[in-house]
C-alpha cells in the first residue's frame, strides 16, 4: 500500500488534503491510492445539503458539525462552488466560525469548484467522499447551491439530502417547483426568526402531503434558526431517523448502489473523453472530422461512429 493511502486511512489531515489534490488533478498516484482505500469505505453517513443562495446552508453545517463533534463523531465537509463562508465573499463573523472548525482535528473541510465540468459533478467529488469516508469520518456533509445539475447529482452521492428553504412567499414554492421536491429527504425552513415561517411550513407541508400520499415515509419539514443554534438537535435526530429508515427498508443499499453507478459512469465518461480528446493520436482525427462536418463532407453521426469505431476495435 502506498504511504499516502496508509496515512489517509490513519486520518492524517495533510495526507487527506494531498490525496484530494492529486485526485482533482487526475494524477495516477491518486488512482492507485483510490483503488486501495475503497475497501475501507462505506461507514460514513453522507449528507447532502442544498438550497438557494444565502439560505444559511454553511451556518447550518457549522452548527450540525458542532453537534456531531459533541457526540464524538468525526466530520468531513465538502463545499461545492461555495460563495460563503468557506471562500471569499463571506461576512467576517461567518469566516471566523468556520476557521474555528478548521482547527479541530476531527473536522476536515474542503472547497471544490465546478468549473470545467461537463454538467453535473466532477468525479473528484466522488473521490473526496471516498477519501473522507476511508479517513474515518463518521459523517460527510456536501454543500451545493441549489442551481443547476450539481444538486441533482448530489442526491446520487448522499444517503440523506436536506433542502434548505427560507420564509418568504413564493421562494419555497418556486424552489420546490424547480424540481427539488423529489430530492428532499428532509426539508429545513431556516431563518425561522423571520416573519412568514408558519406560512412557509404550511405551504411545504401541503406539497409534501400530496407528494408523499400512499408512501410509508412523510418527508419531515423542520424549522431552524441556524444563526442562533435553534432546532439543530431536532435536525440531527431527523437525519439519524432517516438513516435508520434507509437501513430498515434496505433502501440504504439501493441508494449506495446508485452512488457507485453514478461514480462508475463518471469515471468511464472521463477516461473516454480524455482518450478521445486529449490523446495525441485522436486529436488530429477529431479536428479533421470537425472540419469535414463544417464543410458538409461528413455528418456528425457518421463522424462520431468513426471515432467510436476506432476505440471499439
Ligand atoms: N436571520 C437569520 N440569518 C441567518 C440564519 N442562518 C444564517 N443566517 C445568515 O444568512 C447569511 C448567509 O448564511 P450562509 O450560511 O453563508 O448561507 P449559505 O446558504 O451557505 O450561502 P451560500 O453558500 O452563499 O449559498 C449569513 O449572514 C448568516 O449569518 C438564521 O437562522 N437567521
Ligand atoms: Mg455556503
Amino acid at each position: 500500500m502506498s504511504d499516502i493511502a496508509a496515512n489517509v486511512l490513519k486520518g492524517d489531515p495533510r495526507s487527506i488534503a494531498r490525496l484530494i489534490t492529486l485526485a482533482e488533478n487526475n494524477d495516477p498516484v491518486a488512482t492507485e491510492a483510490m483503488k486501495t482505500i475503497h475497501e475501507h469505505t462505506g461507514d460514513a453517513h453522507v449528507i447532502g445539503i442544498t438550497g438557494v443562495m444565502g439560505s444559511g446552508k454553511s451556518t447550518l453545517i457549522y452548527e450540525l458539525t458542532r453537534e456531531y463533534r459533541k457526540k464524538g463523531l468525526k466530520v468531513g465537509i465538502i463545499a461545492i462552488d461555495p460563495t460563503s463562508p468557506f471562500s471569499g465573499g463571506a461576512l467576517l463573523g461567518d469566516r471566523i466560525r468556520m476557521m474555528e472548525l478548521a482547527t479541530d482535528e476531527g473536522v476536515f473541510i474542503r472547497s471544490m469548484g465546478t468549473r470545467g465540468m461537463l454538467g453535473g459533478l466532477t468525479s473528484a467529488v466522488y473521490d473526496v467522499v471516498e477519501i473522507l469516508d476511508a479517513s474515518g469520518k463518521d459523517v460527510v456533509i456536501i454543500e451545493t447551491v441549489g442551481v443547476g445539475q450539481a444538486e441533482v447529482d448530489v442526491v446520487k452521492i448522499a444517503d440523506t439530502t436536506l433542502v434548505i428553504l427560507v420564509p418568504g412567499l413564493g421562494d419555497s414554492i418556486q424552489t420546490i417547483k424547480a424540481g427539488i421536491m423529489e430530492i428532499a429527504d428532509i426539508y429545513v425552513v431556516n431563518k425561522a426568526d423571520r416573519s412568514g415561517v408558519e406560512q412557509a411550513v404550511a405551504e411545504i407541508e401541503s406539497l409534501v402531503d400530496i407528494a408523499c400520499s400512499g408512501k410509508d415515509r412523510k418527508t419531515p419539514v423542520l424549522t431552524t434558526v441556524a444563526k442562533e443554534n435553534k432546532g439543530i438537535i431536532k435536525l440531527v435526530d431527523e437525519i439519524d431517523n432517516h438513516k435508520n429508515y434507509l437501513k430498515k427498508t434496505k433502501m440504504f443499499d439501493v441508494q449506495r448502489r446508485k452512488r457507485y453507478e453514478a461514480e462508475l459512469v463518471e469515471i468511464i465518461r472521463k477516461r473516454l473523453m480524455n482518450f478521445i480528446f486529449d490523446e495525441s493520436t485522436f486529436k488530429g482525427k477529431v479536428e479533421l472530422l470537425i472540419d469535414q462536418i463544417s464543410k458538409k463532407e461528413v455528418d456528425p453521426y457518421t463522424a462520431a461512429e468513426e471515432i467510436l469505431g476506432k476505440i471499439l476495435k
